[in-house]
């Protein structure tokens, strides 16, 4: 039998845990939902700050029995790793771009369709209202559902490590790097460029060693991701106007009890409409500091980038590939357009 000494108590003491010494009580108890959220952006871009904050205030309106796990910046894998997960239930959410969950369902890119929105007055109406509803309802098909307010990505930007680009000419075999997407490949294509699909997680490594001169960004992204330091020039063509839809596992979803689903949505919805603001108050100064760190920016004169998407029959296309309802929802936002 050990006898205990003063000396030996005062050292178990020591390397017990403190929770553990003050009772049962307060001992830390894993949450009742522990459910992890994937995406691919540096923890500086307003959609990781505003998500955070979702997560504080699910876990306090929740009362603890929620905990939001937030893996940013590619942690889990590139965008398409994370579709996988999220659809089999390795993670509860993602936040893809249009761009990418059109990869699953096709209808999701429907508000990049190219140089369609004029102005944020008129995305938000069509992404709040039926258009939007539309999309949700195909992606709610996969068994996956969409939170219903929409987060911002931003009106798309073209930069280049070459000669700058100003009309639809200087696209002319242009090795730029497009999200893994569909309609980015064929949009470029259409305007004579070279596109290559590459994950989010690969494109600053693809500028550094030139295996593509190009790529095309909203201006946070670009200022987040420091593309600045391996690109010379940026064309404001807004040429998509692209944004991320809050998802999650349609099965983990419906798992969680009614209370529960209201506070996450709630205060997913509540981050999703301040994240739309931040990225708002950011193109106000994004542009200044990008200058201010070598970037150098021109106009584009779009009608010369429409002319050619036109002419190629890009909008032809894909208002057969969309079908006429989501075309006409479109249509119904933005005037016509083929
Ligand atoms: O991959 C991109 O270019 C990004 C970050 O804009 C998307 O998520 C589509």
């Amino acid at each position: 039998m050990t006898v205990l000494t003063r000396r030996t108590v005062l050292r178990t003491l020591a390397a017990t845990p403190a929770l553990s010494l003050i009772g049962m009580p307060h001992i830390a108890r894993a949450a009742e939902f522990e459910l992890k959220y994937g995406n691919n952006l540096p923890l500086s871009h307003p959609l990781n700050i505003r998500a955070q904050e979702a997560a504080e205030r699910i876990a306090r309106e929740s009362k603890g029995r929620v905990e939001i796990k937030i893996f940013p910046n590619n942690q889990l894998g590139g965008d398409t790793d994370m579709l996988s997960q999220v659809r089999a239930g390795g993670i509860t959410f993602f936040t893809p771009s249009a761009l990418v969950i059109a990869t699953l369902v096709p209808v999701a890119a429907i508000n990049a369709v190219g140089f369609a929105f004029s102005d944020y007055d008129q995305v938000w109406k069509a992404m709040d209202g039926k258009l939007g509803a539309h999309v949700r309802e195909a992606i709610s098909k996969l068994n996956l559902f969409a939170f219903e307010k929409m987060w911002d990505n931003g009106f798309r930007q073209m930069t280049t490590s070459g000669k700058p680009i100003e009309a639809a000419k200087d696209m002319a075999g242009l090795k730029i790097r497009v999200p893994v997407s569909p309609l980015s490949i064929s949009m470029f294509k259409a305007l004579d460029a070279a596109p290559a699909s590459l994950q989010f997680s690969e494109v600053y490594t693809a500028l550094q060693t030139k295996v593509v001169d190009a790529q095309e960004n909203p201006l946070p992204i670009i200022q987040v991701a420091k593309l600045f330091e391996v690109q010379k020039s940026c064309a404001l063509s807004n040429h998509i106007w692209d944004g991320f839809w809050f998802i999650a596992n349609g099965r983990a979803w419906r798992g969680l009890p009614a209370d529960i689903q209201k506070i996450v949505s709630d205060a997913i919805n509540d981050a999703g409409v301040k994240q739309r603001g931040d990225i708002k108050a950011l193109n106000e100064t994004v542009q200044a500091d990008l200058q201010s760190k070598g970037l150098v920016f021109n106009k584009t004169n779009p009608e010369t980038f429409r002319a050619k998407l036109r002419d190629a029959g890009f909008y032809k296309e894909w208002q057969e590939r969309f079908g006429p309802e989501a075309w006409g929802l479109l249509e119904g936002a933005v005037g016509k357009l083929a």
